[in-house]
């Protein structure tokens, strides 16, 4: 599974660094909602689900924390940790999150709003989910 990298420009000067997200531009899609997660403790996992239809793309602008990918045939990690590495999450990937480091802040990009019914969250109901779809 090739996963598809979001670099981030980032803006600098004496004064320190920025990075400007646009939609469509920096990220292939258009932006309907922005999350983030943090205060994650020690040991926690989280994800374990895929979304039906739901594009989004991940930095960790903060910290660090593994992204696990998983197409139902292949499993791949990748280490978030820099605010200046985005990660696209495609539809039907199923996907965890863990390692998160006391200080991570996981800023998520989606292109939808927030529709519980758009998750996958038995790993049995995604495989059949990609059998019959
Ligand atoms: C994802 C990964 C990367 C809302 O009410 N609105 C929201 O926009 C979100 C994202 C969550 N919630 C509620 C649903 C749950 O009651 O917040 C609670 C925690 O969500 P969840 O258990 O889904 O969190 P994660 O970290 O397992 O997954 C999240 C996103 O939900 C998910 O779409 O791809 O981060």
């Amino acid at each position: 599974m090739k996963l598809q990298m979001i670099p981030m420009r980032v803006l600098g000067d004496e004064r320190g660094s920025l990075v400007a997200v646009e939609a469509n531009q920096d990220i292939p899609f258009p932006i309907a909602r922005v999350y983030y997660i943090f205060g994650t403790l020690e040991g926690v996992e989280r994800g374990f689900h895929a979304h039906k239809t739901l594009q989004q793309v991940a930095v960790a602008v903060r910290g660090s924390c593994t992204m696990v990918f998983d197409d139902g045939k292949e499993r791949v990690e990748l280490e978030l940790d820099s605010p200046a590495k985005g990660v696209y999450i495609g539809t039907r990937i199923w996907h965890e999150m863990k390692n998160f480091t006391e200080d991570c802040v996981l800023l998520v990009f989606a292109d939808q709003h927030y529709d519980e019914a758009d998750y996958l969250r038995k790993y049995d109901e995604f495989l059949k989910f990609l059998e019959t779809t």
